[in-house]
């Protein structure tokens, strides 16, 4: 090669030495930026848990500090709402992105009720019974049923109300329809002929943090394994009733004055609870991926203990104003989101709702369209802190009996249907009786809060002038969202 030549070629080869050293930096640098499409998904369900009992909450007593470490890493949405306050409808939310009214699943009890589900003559009766509602969850594109199509494992643990995992598209899980013996703390109901019938709320399933981690480690190695990207839904009895925790945790609060009675046994499940999370995490950092793993936390409703005591004594009622009601005791949650090098650890005080988790998941596991036909909002960005999220959002919800008389026909059932924008709730009551009553008598009509100055909800400010034009547009926005009329 002629000398000249080769000085010609320096310089291009000099840049296209730097290009491709450029090139490998991009590359490098798109690899962390970019988050996988097939993150491993944990969805981390407390039971029955209202929302300020955590440390992180402003709980200067209980403990929670498996659950406060995983909202300092977390993007933390203190302002969390769920459409309903009971499980089973709260739940169904969580797994198909809709609205109790969308689903069909209002009630923890398909018709005739729990009482008269209780009273039936047969294991096989309750069974074919309850079997009848299941189509509701069959027929629906469901965050399990979505992922598996896209090559996932979804493990179902815990609480579910939907008969055997594979209803809700769950390819593997703990539920499965069938009673427990020897099983004392829920799952069961014993029948008038002396059989034992799946209650209905996971069977199998509650021995999940109560008794056992095991099935979730064997599944989550097993996925590592096979380098199959998993959902893990770990929704465990806890902290709901019977609070029958071991002793050591009734020892954390017995010496604490400022802790009283009633709150004692609660704190302690709650703390049982929070040893369950802490044991979770700590195996997929170890064991698994973590970097690649999606945390999400959520209660699925409030749950605040009273002063009446139940048998056996460790037991208190709740409060009427939490679990079933309309109010925020019953009605908020944190939502946790934490998905390392991809969300940033921050508070968002904005108002979000438990509607924009499916979207959310299915959004960060690459099934956008999917997403975008649900009703909820993905806080993806604003976990990221690529986006803020809209400052002046209403959420919704609606409140249902626990037993629900027909399906189908949610219009008929509605008791309440709620709306909260800025400081203002709005709660509209619905098939009242001929006493002007909605069930549970909760509100005679319609009542409207002013939350920041009265975040008790005891002040109804809904005839007062100057509320007047709030009250319209929320009542526009509620009517908007869904108007439940009868064709009566
Ligand atoms: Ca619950």
């Amino acid at each position: 090669m002629p000398r000249f030549y080769f000085i010609k070629w320096i310089p291009i080869l000099a840049v296209a030495c730097f290009v491709l050293h450029r090139g490998d930096f991009a590359e490098l640098s798109l690899a962390r930026a970019e988050p996988s499409q097939t993150p491993n998904i944990v969805m981390i369900i407390s039971d029955d848990q209202t929302y300020r009992d955590f440390g992180f909450m402003g709980n200067h007593e209980i403990q929670t500090p498996h659950i406060d470490r995983l909202a300092q890493q977390s993007a933390r949405y203190v302002n969390g709402y769920l459409p309903t306050s009971v499980c089973s409808p709260s739940l169904a939310t969580l797994l198909t992105g809709l609205y109790p009214h969308q689903s069909g699943i209002h009630y923890n009890h398909p018709p005739p009720g729990n009482t008269a589900l209780n009273k039936m003559a047969s294991r096989k009766e309750y069974e074919t019974t309850r079997s009848q509602a299941f189509h509701l969850i069959q027929n629906v594109d469901t965050l399990p049923r979505l992922l598996a199509a896209h090559g996932y494992r979804c493990l179902q643990t815990g609480k579910f109300w939907e008969g055997h995992y594979r209803n809700a598209g769950f390819t593997e899980g703990m539920t499965i329809f069938e009673p427990v013996p020897g099983q004392s703390f829920g799952g069961n109901r014993k029948l008038a002929n002396g059989e034992l019938a799946a209650h209905g709320n996971g069977d199998w399933g509650l021995k999940i943090g109560r008794e056992t981690m095991q099935p979730i480690y064997d599944f989550v190695r097993d996925c590592k394994k096979k380098e199959t990207p998993w959902l893990v839904w770990y929704a465990p009895y806890l902290p709901h009733q019977p609070h029958d925790s071991p002793q050591k945790y009734f020892d954390q609060y017995r010496k604490n004055p400022r802790v009283s009675e009633q709150e004692i046994a609660y704190y302690a499940s709650c703390s049982q609870f929070d040893d369950t999370v802490g044991d979770l995490i700590r195996f997929v950092e170890r064991e698994s991926d973590a970097k690649n793993t999606l945390f999400l936390f959520v209660i699925d409703n409030g749950w605040t203990p009273g002063t009446r005591p139940m048998k056996p004594r460790e037991n208190f009622h709740h409060t009427k104003a939490s679990k079933r009601s309309p109010f925020d005791d019953g009605l908020r949650s944190p939502i946790l989101i934490r998905w390392d090098g991809v969300t940033k650890p921050a508070t968002h005080t904005e108002l979000v709702s438990s509607i924009d988790i499916v979207p959310t998941l299915l959004q960060a596991a690459g099934q956008g369209a999917a997403a975008q036909k649900l009703p909820g909002v993905n806080l993806l960005p604003s976990a990221t802190g690529t986006a803020a999220l809209p400052k002046n959002r209403a959420v919704y919800g609606e409140i249902f009996p626990g037993d629900a008389k027909t399906l189908g026909q949610p219009e008929r059932e509605v008791a309440h249907r709620w709306i909260r924008k800025g400081n203002l709730k709005l709660i509209t009551a619905h098939n009242k009786n001929a006493q002007g009553k909605t069930w549970n008598d909760y509100t005679r009509g319609d009542v409207l809060f002013d939350l920041e100055n009265d975040p008790g909800e005891t002040k109804n400010i809904i005839h007062e002038a100057d509320a007047a034009e709030s009250l319209a547009e929320l009542r526009t926005l509620l009517d908007a969202w869904w108007n439940p009329q009868t064709s009566d």
